[in-house]
């Protein structure tokens, strides 16, 4: 509240928890502990001689291996995809071509790897690369044309190889020259992936294949591995994503000189039915008590999470627009299950002043997490989203250089939804990503970059006030220099998110029932009745003058979810519910 502000004002650390800057990476870089890792020495290639030991000189394993542990039925986990006549495989075991020790992530720069053990029948379609500065886990897919018709094959050899890029001449700390070539497809066919080499001499014609173009998608770069001058190694994927979308990520990176527009590779396609590798009901609940993860909660918190139904039946209302004197207690079954946002019905806290502050404190004990399970990436992978709901969001927190400001009732609302979304291959029920929901925003880690604990749950950490999920304990500053909001993050109580309810898994039909709650697409809290405005004058007042424009900068960077005067909207309503995750 603005009438803290003089208390805090001596302790100005404009902290919060809003997140979901960009710039979140760039001023925090994760330095997470790799204890936990299994990992084993890769045998040194004949040039391999690095100065230093580097994180990618040892290979991510998850604590407990899964593969091949999964209750039978259906086809998820059963080491092949057939994207309707060209059969793909996760190769995960890797030779090392090259490595570059500047530049990239870090400076620690990156390396390139070819896969080895593909399978009988199998074939490259590109090679793969990673920064240095995390431990080796990558994986690749490798193909097999199972056409019915073969005067029309799914894979071809290259015509021929270009030269993309060489770094013989270069005056760089690498192993040994390394030259990069595109395949040049045949009429009607796609390069997927790059060939790498340690001499001029082209690659032999069947060392790769070109896919056939009705089994290629659009894709784009993700994020840019390791540049030199005018080029560029980017990592990519799919530009169509989402829970209906066939795009499949190969594994593969691309290198251009110049603009990456348009990209050189191409993505692959499913032509098969999307959810047929996805997993079922007892495979499900099998992945929960494997990864369930763990959120910490920060010491200090105040607002805990609930269950939806310790929310309803502790009293919360349920308002309708022209009726506001007479709301009603809201229940499963009188929420309005239109798919309509119009501001016509809003949730909100019990009006009784003691309730309401009993209710806005939540109840760790009912709290639970409700689970969507879907496909991404053109059914190669399940997205598991774990939605976490508390009664309450308390206020932002700023840091302006050294001081810390209480951001009044900026970021306070009622009714306020977060999620990690956990990512595992379809191939062998592996975990390969996290997602960490930061308000509007987020940010995906790997698995080796996860802090594990009882074997293959992820530990991570929701935020004081704001609950924005973090990978790591410790203060998250949003924002440019020494001036941002602030996220605290600690090791509290903790909600243990084993305990779940599916409540949605569109591809499974009338197996899953949606709670009535779901489908409730207006506000779960009111418009608040506050002036951003005034609310910054009041704050202003306390603040030594250079540091005014500091917060102003600061409150105009804030995502919308936390400056909005607006209630929050349920899970279905978020992009991410039928998208990939931002
Ligand atoms: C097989 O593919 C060729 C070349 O595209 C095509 O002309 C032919 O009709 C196909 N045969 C069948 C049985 O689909
Ligand atoms: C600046 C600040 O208050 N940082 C805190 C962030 O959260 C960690 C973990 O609880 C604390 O140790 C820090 O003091």
């Amino acid at each position: 509240m603005g009438v803290n502000v003089g208390i805090f004002c001596a302790l100005f650390l404009l902290a919060t928890q809003a997140t979901g800057f960009p710039e979140v990476a760039a001023l925090k870089k994760l330095h997470l502990p790799f204890k936990n890792h299994h990992s084993k020495d890769l045998s040194p290639g004949n040039f391999v001689q690095k100065r230093q030991a580097l994180a990618i000189d040892t290979i991510f394993k998850l604590p407990v291996p899964v593969t091949n542990s999964w209750p039978p039925g259906g086809n998820f986990a059963s080491g092949i995809i057939d994207l309707g006549g060209l059969q793909v495989h996760e190769a995960s075991t890797f030779m090392k071509v090259w490595g570059v020790y500047q530049g990239g992530a870090d400076g620690q720069g990156f390396s390139v790897f070819e896969p080895t053990g593909i399978p009988q029948g199998f074939s490259m379609l590109g090679s793969y690369c990673q920064p240095n500065n995390k431990p080796l886990f990558g994986w690749i897919l490798v193909a097999k044309d199972v056409s019915a018709n073969t005067s029309n094959p799914t894979l071809k050899q290259p015509l021929d190889y270009t030269l993309v890029w060489n770094s013989a001449s270069l005056k760089i700390n690498q192993d040994v020259p390394i030259y990069i070539w595109l395949p040049t497809a045949p009429d009607g066919y796609k390069a997927v992936g790059h060939v790498v080499t340690n001499t001029p001499d082209k690659p032999a014609l069947d060392k790769v294949r070109c896919v056939r173009s009705d089994f290629t998608d659009q894709c784009e770069t993700k994020e840019l591995i390791w540049g030199l001058d005018s080029f560029n190694v980017y990592d990519v994927r799919p530009s169509n994503r989402g829970i209906r979308a066939a795009g499949v990520r190969v594994g593969t990176f691309v290198a251009q000189t110049g603009s990456p527009n348009p990209l050189a590779i191409a993505c692959l396609k499913n032509n098969n039915a999307i959810p047929k590798y996805m997993p079922n009901l007892e495979q499900i609940k099998a992945i929960l008590k494997v990864y369930s993860p763990t959120m910490c909660l920060h010491p200090d918190e105040q607002f805990f999470p609930s269950s939806v139904e310790w929310f309803f039946s502790n009293g919360a209302l349920l308002y309708k627009k022209g009726e506001e004197s007479s709301p009603v207690r809201a229940t499963e079954d009188n929420l309005p299950q239109d798919p309509n946002n119009d501001g016509a019905y809003w949730l909100d806290l019990p009006a009784d002043p003691t309730e309401k502050e009993r209710v806005k404190k939540g109840d760790l004990k009912s709290a639970k997490s409700y689970v969507h399970v879907k496909p991404m990436l053109g059914g190669t992978f399940t997205d598991v989203a774990v939605w976490v709901f508390y009664p309450f969001n308390g206020p932002a927190r700023a840091k302006v250089e050294f001081i810390t400001l209480k951001l009044g009732k900026i970021g306070e609302h009622v009714g306020d939804w977060e999620h990690v979304t956990l990512r595992l291959s379809n191939f062998n029920g592996e975990l390969k990503h996290v997602y960490f929901s930061q308000h509007s925003k987020g940010i995906w880690l790997d698995s080796s970059q996860l802090e594990f604990q009882s074997g293959n749950k992820p530990l991570y950490y929701s935020s004081l006030n704001g609950h924005a999920s973090y990978p790591d304990a410790s203060l998250h500053l949003l924002g440019i220099n020494a001036i941002g909001i602030r996220n605290d993050t600690g090791k509290g109580d903790s909600l243990d998110m084993g305990t779940f309810q599916l409540v949605a898994a569109e591809y499974l039909g009338s197996a899953v029932v949606e709670p009535g709650w779901l489908n409730y697409f207006r506000k779960w809290g009111p418009k608040i009745d506050y002036n951003i405005d005034d609310e910054l004058k009041e704050l202003e007042k306390h603040l030594p003058g250079m540091l005014k424009s500091s917060l102003k900068n600061i409150v105009s960077k804030l995502p919308s979810e936390v400056l909005e005067e607006e209630g929050p909207t349920g899970p279905k309503e978020k992009d991410n519910w039928n998208g990939d995750e931002r």
